[in-house]
């Protein structure tokens, strides 16, 4: 490999595996089905073809023990495992005798050993702020050079795994993550620049990229759309060019300017907090061999994309438009994104209409079959902007799984976490009380319960939220 390494504490181990999976005569590779998923797939199927290793790709949704003895009875003697396998050790470790587990994931290990297993979390690296799944990918790709070969390019690809996953903290990649921008920045294909933190600079019409700017509330604004087209009015900009709106990456650097000054200015006057305003800026990440103007060229717009693929369950689009297909793949991409940004519209508009229901410290909707369960925590997580629906208590959102399952998940703000809430803990404790599970992060998290328990989970949820908000 290419020396300096992005991540000198996973050389050894990464050494190992790509060794192990050069002895292999055939390789299949298997993994998870998002964002971080794909890009991960996409890393290693690229380093394993230039190594000139045969190898065939499979997704799954969820790692469980029906999902690993299908993949042992295909009779493959080597399976690479990339964005889950360590949480499921235990379960892959029963095969031994059907094949030999290579695994580059960033997820908590079960309790089990394995020799070819590359994961941030065993030498004392954060999996969940400081290297993604495609991280760990990049890191076996990096691995895998030989001769002449050189991977730093599909840096790129491992930022937008980690953007997909999340992992930016107050606005911008740090820890082993830098590391693998920086390898971008060199090899050419990445650039990083502090900028509005604004979802859609490359492809959104201005006053749309104001109207959903829910990542900071500004009121007047956000989910305003006669308030952003007023605003923008009122600048010396030209809004359109040739009868279209104009985007975020067709302003100059000075007409960008008169924009952030006019937002903060509004901010301001309508009570914005300073610590919020600071997040109107983040470091935005560009892919600057894609073209200018498509969801390819940004971080966080390309991982979008890639989840709308894997939402719908075609985690083949998704890989195919990593691996550079720009026609019918990236076409069916962008199919898919749109039909996803129908469906949140649509569950928005249920929500408007049927209402939330308020209880002392959370606000609950049961959307039923109404919503799909892969995107009832984006319609909760933009409702929580919309009118008629409090920012002061955290939205909980339910949704039909299967027959004997539902989906649960809530949102809150930043200024809500501020004052105490933990919404992972919120989840994981009044998921295990009516018999489901749950977690994630402080301001989203989720869980699965029971159907039938939602009333129960309720009852448990907004108890815990008036604990944590006292505090
Ligand atoms: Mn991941």
């Amino acid at each position: 490999m290419t020396t300096p390494t992005p991540i000198p504490e996973l050389d050894d181990c990464a050494l190992a595996c790509a060794t192990r999976l050069r002895d292999a005569s055939e390789v299949l590779l298997v993994s998870h089905i998002d964002a971080d998923g794909l890009t991960s797939a996409a890393i290693t199927a690229r380093a394993l073809e230039r190594a000139g290793i045969p190898f065939e790709t499979a997704f799954e949704n969820q790692l469980d023990a029906e999902a690993i003895a299908t993949i042992a009875a295909t009779g493959h003697d080597t399976v690479l495992f990339t964005d889950f396998g360590s949480g499921q050790l235990d379960i892959i470790a029963e095969y031994d005798d059907a094949f030999t587990p290579v695994i580059a994931d960033h997820h908590q290990p079960a309790n089990a050993e394995t020799e070819y297993h590359l994961n941030p979390l065993l030498v004392g690296i954060d999996g969940a702020s400081e290297l993604s799944g495609a991280g760990a990918s990049y890191t076996l790709a990096r691995a895998l050079e030989t001769g002449d070969t050189d991977n730093r390019d599909l840096a790129s690809l491992a930022v937008v795994g980690a953007v997909g996953d999340m992992q930016a903290t107050d606005g911008e990649l740090t820890g082993a993550n830098r590391a693998i921008v920086e390898e971008g920045v060199e090899a050419g294909v990445l650039d990083e620049q502090p900028d509005l933190a604004l979802y859609g600079r490359q492809t959104r019409p201005l006053p749309k990229l104001l109207e959903y700017s829910n990542a900071v509330y500004i009121p007047g604004i956000t989910n305003d759309q006669r308030g952003s087209v007023e605003l923008l009015s009122g600048l010396a900009i030209d809004l359109k060019r040739n009868g279209e709106w104009r985007t975020w990456v067709d302003l100059s650097g000075e007409e960008r300017q008169t924009v952030v000054s006019a937002l903060v200015e509004c901010a301001l006057k309508r009570g914005v907090g300073p610590d919020s305003i600071e997040d109107l800026v983040a470091t935005t990440y560009t892919l600057v061999a894609e073209p200018i103007g498509t969801e390819l060229r940004d971080a966080s717009e390309f991982s979008t994309l890639l989840n709308a693929t894997a939402r719908y369950d075609r985690a083949d689009v998704g890989l195919a438009v990593c691996l550079g297909n720009r026609e019918s793949a990236l076409d069916r991409a962008r199919t898919l994104l749109e039909t996803h940004r129908r469906n949140i519209s649509d569950g928005l508009q249920l929500m408007k209409t049927e209402g939330v229901t308020t209880e002392n410290h959370v606000q609950w909707f049961d959307a039923g079959t109404q919503i799909r369960e892969t995107i009832v925590g984006i319609v909760a997580g933009m409702a929580l902007g919309a009118e008629n629906v409090d920012r002061d208590r955290p939205i909980v959102a339910f949704a039909e799984k299967s027959e004997t399952e539902t989906k649960v998940s809530a949102r809150g703000s930043h200024a809500l976490v501020d004052r105490g809430l933990d919404l992972s803990v919120v989840m994981q404790r009044a998921g295990s009380a009516v018999g489901g599970d749950g977690g994630g992060h402080d301001v989203a998290a989720g869980a699965t319960i029971p159907t039938g328990q939602q009333a129960a989970f309720i009852d448990r949820a907004d108890r815990i939220v008036g604990e944590q908000l006292d505090g």
